[in-house]
C-alpha cells in the first residue's frame, strides 16, 4: 500500500499573509520584469572568471564544457523565496479530511494566488504569479472516490482560476464562462468534485493570455491514488517547467524542475540503493513543444498519466508534450551519483539537469 497519510495538513500562516500582501506587492512586478533581461546579463558578468570546478576551458560567458557558471557554485536564496526545491520533492498536501454522511472522505484545501518575486538564478528575480507562493504550486493528493473541495482565494493583482485535469462537472472546470468563471483580484470561489480517475494529473490557471498565466508559474501536481494504493516507495514529485525571462513568448531562457534551475546539481536527490523510487513527473513547460526526462545508469518502468497499474514501457528516456505526465519507477543497482536531465540538451544546459545520489 501507499505510504500512510501524515497528520492533517495545516495551511501555513505565510500563505495567508502573502494573500493579504498580494495587492501591495503587485505594483513592483512590472518594473522588475522590465529590468530582468539586464539582471540576467549582470549576473553572468558578475561571475566572469569564477572557477567552475572542472578544470576545463571556461569562456568569458561562463560556458565552455562546464555550462553556465551558476550550474555549480552560487545558488539562490531559498529562504527569501519561501520554498525549497528539495522539500518540494516529497511535500504532499492531503488537505483537511472529514467523513461525509455517505462514509466517503471529504478533503478540503484553501489555495491562495499571489504575485511573488522569486530568485530563479543568482541575482535574477522573476515576477511570478503563484499558487501558495511557490513554483510549482502545492502537490494536492487524494484517493479515487474522495470528495474534493478547493477554496481558491485570489490575492494576486491579476485575474486567475484553478483548472483541474480529471473528470468533473462543466461548472467546476475553472475556465472563463463556466461556474464562477474568472476570479478577479480579491475574489474567491470553491471548486468541488469527486476524485477521478486515479492517476497523475495537474492543475493550472486557465485565464488568458493562457501561455503567460502558466509561464508565470501557475501550475501544480494533482495526484489521485488508486483505492488499492501503489507498492511502498520513496515518492518524489518533479514538475518540469521554464522561465521566459524576456517575456517575449519565444522559448525560455531558463529551464527547471520544481522552481530553481540546476537545483539538484547543487543538492542531489538522495535515494537508497535497491529501494523502489517513484517519480511523479509532470510537464508544465510553456513556449517549447516538448520536454523529456532521461536517467543515467539505470532504466525505469513508465506509467503514462498513471492511470494503469501496469507499465507501458521499460526505458531510460521519455518525452512529454505540455500537460502530459507519467510515473517513473526505478531501483538503483549501484551506489553513487547518477544524472537525470532533459534529453533536449539545450534545456539541460540551461538548467534542466540534476543528480540522484544513491546511498546504501
Ligand atoms: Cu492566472
Amino acid at each position: 500500500m501507499s505510504t500512510p497519510e501524515p497528520p492533517e495538513h495545516e495551511n501555513t500562516g505565510s500563505s495567508r499573509r502573502r494573500f493579504l500582501l498580494g495587492g501591495a506587492l503587485a505594483g513592483t512586478a512590472g518594473a522588475a520584469a522590465l529590468g530582468l533581461g539586464g539582471a540576467l546579463t549582470a549576473s553572468a558578468e558578475g561571475t566572469r572568471g569564477t572557477p567552475t570546478g572542472h578544470g576545463g576551458h571556461s569562456s568569458a560567458h561562463g560556458g565552455g564544457v562546464t555550462g553556465p557558471t551558476f550550474r555549480t557554485g552560487s545558488t539562490v536564496d531559498h529562504t527569501t523565496n519561501g520554498f525549497h526545491p528539495t522539500d518540494v520533492l516529497r511535500d504532499f498536501d492531503y488537505g483537511r479530511t472529514s467523513r461525509m454522511a455517505d462514509g466517503r472522505t471529504l478533503r478540503e484545501w484553501d489555495i491562495y494566488a499571489s504575485d511573488e518575486d522569486i530568485e530563479i538564478a543568482p541575482g535574477v528575480t522573476f515576477p511570478a504569479w503563484t499558487f501558495d507562493s511557490r513554483i510549482p504550486g502545492p502537490t494536492l493528493r487524494c484517493t479515487e472516490g474522495d470528495r474534493l473541495r478547493v477554496r481558491f482565494h485570489n490575492g494576486s493583482a491579476h485575474p486567475h482560476t484553478m483548472h483541474f485535469h480529471g473528470i468533473h462537472p462543466a461548472e467546476m472546470d475553472g475556465i472563463p464562462g463556466a461556474g464562477d468563471g474568472v476570479i478577479e483580484p480579491g475574489g474567491s470561489t470553491v471548486y468541488e468534485f469527486d476524485a477521478e480517475p486515479f492517476g497523475l494529473h495537474l492543475y493550472h490557471c486557465h485565464v488568458g493570455p493562457l501561455a503567460e498565466h502558466i509561464a508565470r508559474g501557475m501550475y501544480g501536481t494533482f495526484i489521485v491514488d488508486p483505492k488499492q494504493g501503489r507498492p511502498d516507495a520513496d515518492e518524489l514529485v518533479m514538475v518540469m517547467h521554464g522561465y521566459n525571462t524576456t517575456f517575449d513568448g519565444e522559448g525560455n531562457q531558463l529551464y527547471a524542475v520544481n522552481g530553481v534551475p540546476f537545483h539538484y546539481m547543487h543538492e542531489p536527490v538522495r535515494v537508497r540503493r535497491g529501494e523502489l523510487v517513484r517519480v511523479y513527473l509532470v510537464n508544465a513547460l510553456e513556449y517549447d513543444p516538448i520536454n523529456s526526462f532521461h536517467l543515467h545508469g539505470n532504466f525505469f518502468d513508465y506509467y503514462p498519466t498513471g492511470t494503469r497499474l501496469e507499465p507501458s514501457e521499460f526505458t531510460d528516456t521519455i518525452v512529454q508534450a505540455q500537460g502530459q505526465r507519467g510515473i517513473c519507477e526505478m531501483r538503483f543497482k549501484y551506489p553513487g551519483q547518477f544524472m537525470f536531465h532533459a534529453h533536449k540538451t539545450e534545456f539541460a544546459e540551461l538548467g534542466w539537469m540534476g543528480m540522484f545520489e544513491v546511498v546504501e
